[in-house]
């Protein structure tokens, strides 16, 4: 019987280990369509250290599960810059946003 509480609190410690490390924050990103989300969650969910990402067509924000001992939070923000769409602390470049599909060209934050 020892040996079986043994067993069941390691495994408790295990699971509150492996959770521990992971952290879901939601902010802004601004898009427009369906192609938008696609190409969103995929840059998102591409990176190492991101479990899920889930954008909302209509409220424009995103909800995120990462590993922040692999990848911070800025670095998410700057990747979906980088695809060309602005959140509120990265602006994607001119030329980058550009090149977005026509429905995918959202009303851009003002430059401050
Ligand atoms: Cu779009």
């Amino acid at each position: 019987m020892k040996y079986f509480s043994t067993i069941i609190s390691l495994c408790f410690f295990l699971f509150l280990s492996f959770h521990a490390e992971a952290q879901t924050e939601t902010f802004k990103v601004y898009g427009n369509c369906g192609m938008c989300k696609d190409r969103i969650e995929k840059a998102v969910t591409g990176l190492k250290g991101v479990q899920s990402a889930d954008w909302d067509e209509d409220t424009k924000m995103i909800t995120v599960s990462f590993d922040k001992d692999v990848i911070s939070l800025d670095a998410i923000q700057k990747k979906i810059a980088e695809i060309g769409h602005d959140t509120d602390k990265f602006r994607a470049k001119d030329d980058v946003y550009e090149n977005l599909h026509s429905c995918c060209h959202y009303d851009r934050p003002k430059k401050s």
